[in-house]
């Protein structure tokens, strides 16, 4: 069984308390691992090796061997893309199919797309009239912020990860990375690659944990910590503030969604079907951008429930390392819990019950896992707890609308906005619906199309700040004004 231990200052180190907790893969239930759990003591040292890099080896390079370490560090992802396949996939229970095109590769990704990113990004300049004439430059330079927090959750673990881990290292940062508790295997093969291409001690840690009373809690009170990039449940971020709150640190939130998808009639009816069968059941619905509720013009309302029902049954749920499987398992026998107390209480509320609603039936190797049913339901009032609330599993509630203001009305009432996505082929329904939709991502005619230059994050109870492009160099830097009174 392995055991998976802190990585600090470049070294692989247990827990001063030899408190460890198990991994499991939630396919079968099974234990295949044990983590260290780090405790204050571990969390002190990978903050002070962070802090101490700043001014070292890392914080002495040129931007382009800054960038070139980013570069070999992707290449060094894709080197052992295998190896980092099967450690996610074990410790989730997602397809391969799934993994080996979304999660490994925009691991990778998140380290070039951000070096080459801020290679050429210019800085302000002002020329500032004086009454001598002779007029005053201002300008802006930028320097790493410092210390980052990274505290990332089990759902999509390295590309989330590495989504804050690029950015940050890219504009000359040192990270502390706190993985989730369920996938700490992709974080710690992590910091073999960075030993392996040569990144300095130090400018890469990690620490294994859970949230309060534990690492999670005590990095983000640390008073050496400069910023604190999280994703996760909105009430982890109501507690993140709280617990950093005397240390005034920034900190940038990727939280909760309840994202709606708006269905026209005059949609692509086929693609928008596809569309939804990603966004609702994708990873096992456990994708925050995924959609939980769909709004679907009344004229198709009967035809897109068929659909989507005919295209959700066709998913083959199995191994991970099943060519065909095409949906995993939920995260944990915890998380399995919740999910299905929703399934049992759309019931209750009393949804119409299109598609699952129960635990399927798996081989027996499969059989202890956290395994739930795609799940389809109609006919609840936009009031009902599963229309409300967060499920984050294979779900989602399909309501009829008759006008494009309804839809709108319904698709904004809720807490969260993160994101949606619009189907029409419509184009200047499209870009109107879009316009008036509270989220800070909408697509249209499609889902989860990322370009990493354009800004990523919510509104309402879903974020605070946005990161991707220059809105990532905002946030990993400190902008200073230079004014030279000429
Ligand atoms: P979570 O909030 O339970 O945990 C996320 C991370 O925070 C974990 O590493 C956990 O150990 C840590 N943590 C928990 N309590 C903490 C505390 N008090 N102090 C410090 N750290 C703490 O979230 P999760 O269950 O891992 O992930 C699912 C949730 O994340 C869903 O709500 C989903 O919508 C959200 N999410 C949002 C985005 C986004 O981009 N907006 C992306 C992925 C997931
Ligand atoms: O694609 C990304 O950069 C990103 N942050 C995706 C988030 C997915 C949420 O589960």
């Amino acid at each position: 069984m392995q055991l998976i231990k802190n990585f600090i200052n470049g070294e692989f180190v247990e827990s001063s308390s030899q408190k460890r907790f198990p991994n499991i893969n939630p396919a079968n239930n099974k234990q295949i691992g044990e983590v260290c759990e780090a405790g204050q003591e571990e969390v002190d040292a990978a903050v002070k090796a962070a802090k101490a890099a700043l001014k070292g080896p890392w914080g002495k390079l040129s931007l382009a061997e800054r960038m070139a370490m980013l570069h070999k560090i992707a290449d060094g992802i894709n080197a052992r893309f295998d190896e980092f396949l099967q450690a996610e996939c074990l410790d989730t229970g997602k397809p391969k199919s799934l993994a080996s095109h979304i999660d490994i590769p925009r691991g990778a990704a998140n380290f070039k797309v951000f070096a080459d990113a801020y290679k050429s990004v210019p800085n302000e300049s002002f020329m500032l009239d004086t009454p001598d004439g002779k007029g005053a430059l201002n300008y802006a330079v930028r320097s790493p912020k410092g210390v980052i927090a990274v505290i990332s959750p089990w759902n999509l673990p390295l590309l989330l990860m590495t989504w804050k881990v690029g950015p940050a290292l890219a504009c000359g940062n040192t990270v502390v990375v706190k993985p989730s508790e369920e996938t700490p295997r992709t974080t710690t093969l992590l910091g073999e690659v960075m030993n392996e291409v040569g990144v300095p001690p130090g400018v890469f840690n990690v620490i294994h944990g859970f949230g309060p009373d534990s690492a999670g809690e005590f990095l983000t009170q640390h008073a050496d910590v400069d910023g604190i990039t999280f994703t996760g449940e909105t009430r982890t971020g109501a507690a993140i503030i709280k617990a950093s709150a005397d240390e005034i640190c920034q900190v940038s939130f990727e939280l909760g969604g309840k994202n709606p998808a708006i269905i026209f009639a005059d949609c692509d009816l086929e693609k928008a079907i596809e569309g939804t069968t990603r966004s609702a059941f994708a990873n096992c619905g456990q994708v925050c951008l995924g959609t939980e509720r769909v709004y679907v013009e009344r004229s198709i309302f009967d035809k897109f429930v068929a659909g989507l029902k005919d295209s959700a049954q066709n998913l083959q749920l199995g191994a991970w390392d099943d060519e065909c499987t095409s949906m995993g398992p939920l995260i944990s026998q915890e998380h399995k819990a919740k999910v299905l107390s929703y399934y049992e209480r759309a019931v209750e509320e009393g949804a119409t019950v299109v598609l699952g609603g129960d635990v399927p039936e798996m081989p027996s190797e499969l059989a202890e896992g956290a395994w739930v049913s795609p799940t389809i339901w109609t006919g609840l009032p936009e009031t009902a707890a599963v229309v409300k609330e967060e499920i984050f599993g294979p779900c989602c509630h399909i309501q009829p609308f008759d006008t494009e203001e309804q839809a709108i009305e319904m698709a904004n009432d809720t807490q969260y906005g993160l994101a949606a996505s619009v189907w029409t082929e419509n184009t200047s329904r499209a870009h109107r619906v879009a316009g008036q939709i509270e989220a800070g991502i909408v697509w249209v005619n499609s889902w989860f199309l990322r370009d990493l230059r354009t800004s990523f994050g919510g509104s309402k109870q879903s974020g605070i700040g946005r990161e991707g492009g220059v809105h990532s160099l905002e946030f990993y830097t400190e902008l200073k004004n230079i004014c030279v009174k000429l």
